[in-house]
């Protein structure tokens, strides 16, 4: 997958390259900068020092001495100054220039901070758009594994929009699993049914008063009327399609059935594979084994760059032996990105990523 997010600390990242959010005099300070100079140690000093300096928006590389890293490219973000004063033509040249320094260089991988975005004060979800439309044009055409590394609890904020919607959604979808019912003592029932960063949906304090039988029933019945909807949301998306049709295809398999819709999409496998931000190795074996069983993220994620309707994209992850439920958060928001026809893997990335969800591709 040629573009990932990641929580953590750059400086214990073992990749080609790590970038550093320097300053103009590559001298060291604050921030990641700061964390990089002590890792690497003074040896890093040295050679910096000998770069004389460099300007907004360019990039330099060094030897990553006692890092995991091989190398480091220092770049310098603008400060954020209102967003005026070509503040975001800087930041993109940043990463423009930083990659184009790491291809040089013959890096495969390469992680980012998200420059600008902590001492100089540029926005975080901006600088974060930023980053990701520049390293989207240059995988466009070049492969590399790129990591764009969030710090800290509060990492990345979605844009407040997107956010809300796909949280109401997962509130209206979301259907708790067979299991949250049946093996739930009245105490553990209780808990939020997500993790740490959900957290947002309780079962209904009535349901965990009824007879561990009763539950089940209840489950099941919750469940059947899950079933029923998406048989109906299902009739109502789907085109009309002979019983000739659905019989010609029944015995194909998930590479058989994204091949074929590539070539009726009349796309590429490039464009598909790169829209899907999967890497061309694993596309290669899809494509050489009709048997070839992706794992769920990346039948969705071909899913997405196929730009399918619900019940096509069910039909593909389907092959791959999966299916999408109201029982996750993450098939959840899958199915609210379709059915808005957002078909963006980054930004469907972005939003699982916030929802502390495993990404697509
Ligand atoms: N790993 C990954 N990201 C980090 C780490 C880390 N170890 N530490 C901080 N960040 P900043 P800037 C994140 O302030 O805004 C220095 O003094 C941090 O949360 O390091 O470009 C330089 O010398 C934030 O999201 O860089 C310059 O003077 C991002 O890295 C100035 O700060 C960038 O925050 C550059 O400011």
């Amino acid at each position: 997958m040629p573009l990932i997010y990641i929580k953590g600390d750059i400086t214990k990242m073992t990749v080609d390259a790590i970038v550093n959010a320097a300053n103009s005099s590559l001298l060291g300070g604050g921030g990641v900068d700061g964390a990089i100079h002590r890792a690497a140690g003074e040896e890093l000093l040295f050679e910096c020092r000998l770069l004389g300096g460099c300007k907004t928006g360019q990039a330099e590389i060094t030897k990553g001495y006692k890092l995991p890293a091989k190398h480091i490219i220092h770049t310098v973000g603008p400060v954020w100054r209102g967003g005026d004063n070509g503040e975001r033509e800087l930041l993109y040249s940043c990463y423009k220039n930083s990659l184009a320094l790491a291809k040089e260089n013959g890096c495969e991988s390469v992680a980012f901070p998200l420059i600008s975005s902590g001492i100089y004060g540029y926005p975080k979800d901006k600088a974060m758009q930023v980053a990701v439309d520049a390293i989207k044009e240059f995988l466009r055409d070049n492969d590399m594994l790129v990591y764009i590394v969030l710090f800290g609890d509060n990492a990345l904020r979605l844009d407040d929009r997107l956010y809300s919607g796909v949280d109401s959604f997962i509130k209206q979808t979301y259907s708790p699993p067979l299991s949250a019912f049946a093996g739930a003592s009245d105490n553990a029932a209780a808990q939020p049914m997500f993790g740490k960063a959900g957290g947002l949906f309780h079962l209904k304090k009535s349901a965990l008063k009824k007879a561990p039988v009763e539950r089940e029933v209840a489950a099941a019945a919750a469940a059947a009327t899950v079933f029923k909807q998406e048989i109906i949301e299902d009739a109502e998306c789907e085109p009309p399609e002979s019983l000739d049709e659905r019989l010609k295809y029944l015995d194909e398999s998930f590479s058989q059935m994204l091949l074929r819709l590539i070539d009726e999409k009349g796309m590429t496998d490039a464009e598909c594979y790169k829209k899907a931000n999967i890497d061309r190795k694993l596309f290669s074996k899809i494509r050489s084994d009709i048997n070839y069983h992706p794992k769920k993220p990346t039948a969705v994620a071909f899913a997405i760059a196929l730009e399918l309707p619900m019940p096509q994209a069910r039909e593909l992850i389907e092959k791959a032996g999966y299916s999408l439920t109201h029982t996750n958060k993450f098939d959840i928001i899958i199915e609210y990105f379709i059915t808005n026809g957002r078909y963006d893997v980054f930004e469907i990335n972005e939003a699982l990523f916030a929802f502390d969800q495993v990404l697509i591709a």
